[in-house]
């Protein structure tokens, strides 16, 4: 594995970073957006005086801190795989370009001794059969990190989704909410365990849980930002009408994510993009105000 010389100078320092995934720009948005995204995830945690750290596999090198001539590659979408967490090492093997989803980035970031990772919406329980759940939650359900998202990606069950997060033992803690964000919008159905407020409350619970030998991941869910939400009836016309779409279309396996995002983005006029960049946004800025109470706590002690 490859930690880029910037990320391994700051973490045997001690300073703050925080991990961002690739396959939310290689496959869960379209272009030109998710070059929009990266910008504004990087800008939003160097602003909060984290470092950043894209993982993916370059060429058969799993990566910690993508540089930014292959980020350049990975932002054409073109010949870069979708790699979840057990295909990092055939993807490796085999030479290829892979796009770390949730499940893949935890690893390589927990590898790499990276404390925080922030995506977009986790993977979890699809709808309808056939049966189909992310890895995402087999990782977060043994990885020791906090990751930042807006709940899990509204295309799912997410009530199916929340009932997994707590029989795999892994933490949810509302930021600013007693919800479960339902990613486009706030939520206001499924309840998360606690409610926090600030980023030192979550940084100690998570060395609380560290201190109680837990090795699951803590998940911090963050509405998206207010003015950008999308509508309970957009919503879920938006998703029914991908599901259609996906049932026509026959797609199966690691396809029905990106197909159904894209999907729903048609069935919005583009709106859910829009969303989905600001929140990745508001997603990697609370990662990295996180991240610096931990470390501004280690250096306490
Ligand atoms: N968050 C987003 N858009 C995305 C994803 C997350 O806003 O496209 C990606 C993440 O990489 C996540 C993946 O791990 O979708 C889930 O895919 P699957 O359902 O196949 O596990
Ligand atoms: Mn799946």
């Amino acid at each position: 594995m490859l930690v880029a010389a910037e990320i391994e100078d700051a973490i045997s320092a001690g300073r703050p970073v925080v991990a961002l995934e690739s396959s939310v720009l290689a496959q869960g948005l379209p272009v030109p957006a998710n070059r929009e995204a990266c910008e504004r995830m990087i800008h939003a945690v160097v602003s909060e005086g984290a470092v950043p750290a894209i993982t993916a596999i370059v060429r058969g090198q799993p990566v910690v801190g993508l540089s930014d001539s292959d980020l350049e590659r990975f932002l054409t979408r073109e010949g870069v795989s979708k790699v979840a967490a057990r295909d990092l090492a055939a993807a490796a093997t085999l030479g290829m370009d892979g796009a770390t989803t949730v499940s893949a980035s935890l690893v390589l970031a927990a590898r790499a001794g990276v404390k925080v990772f922030a995506t977009g919406g986790i993977g979890g329980v699809h709808r309808d059969a056939p049966f189909d759940e992310s890895a995402d939650l087999t990782e977060l359900s043994r990885i020791p990190i906090i990751c930042v998202c807006a709940g899990a990606k509204a295309i799912l069950d997410l009530r199916a989704t929340a009932e997994r997060l707590e029989t795999l033992s892994i933490p949810v803690v509302g930021f600013g909410t007693d919800w479960l964000p339902e990613f486009y919008s706030e939520g206001d159905s499924i309840p998360v365990g606690f409610r926090v407020d600030s980023p030192e409350q979550v940084a100690r619970i998570f060395e609380q849980h560290l201190a109680l030998g837990m090795s699951s991941a803590i998940l911090v869910a963050n509405p998206p930002p207010e003015g950008c939400r999308l509508s309970k009836e957009v919503i879920s016309a938006a998703v029914r009408s991908a599901l259609g779409e996906l049932q026509a279309t026959g797609v199966t396996g690691k396809g029905v994510t990106p197909a159904l995002l894209a999907a729903v983005e048609r069935a919005t006029g583009g709106d859910s993009v829009t969303t989905n960049i600001a929140l990745l946004e508001s997603n990697a800025r609370l990662a990295a105000r996180i991240v610096v109470a931990l470390s501004s706590s280690k250096k306490k002690r």
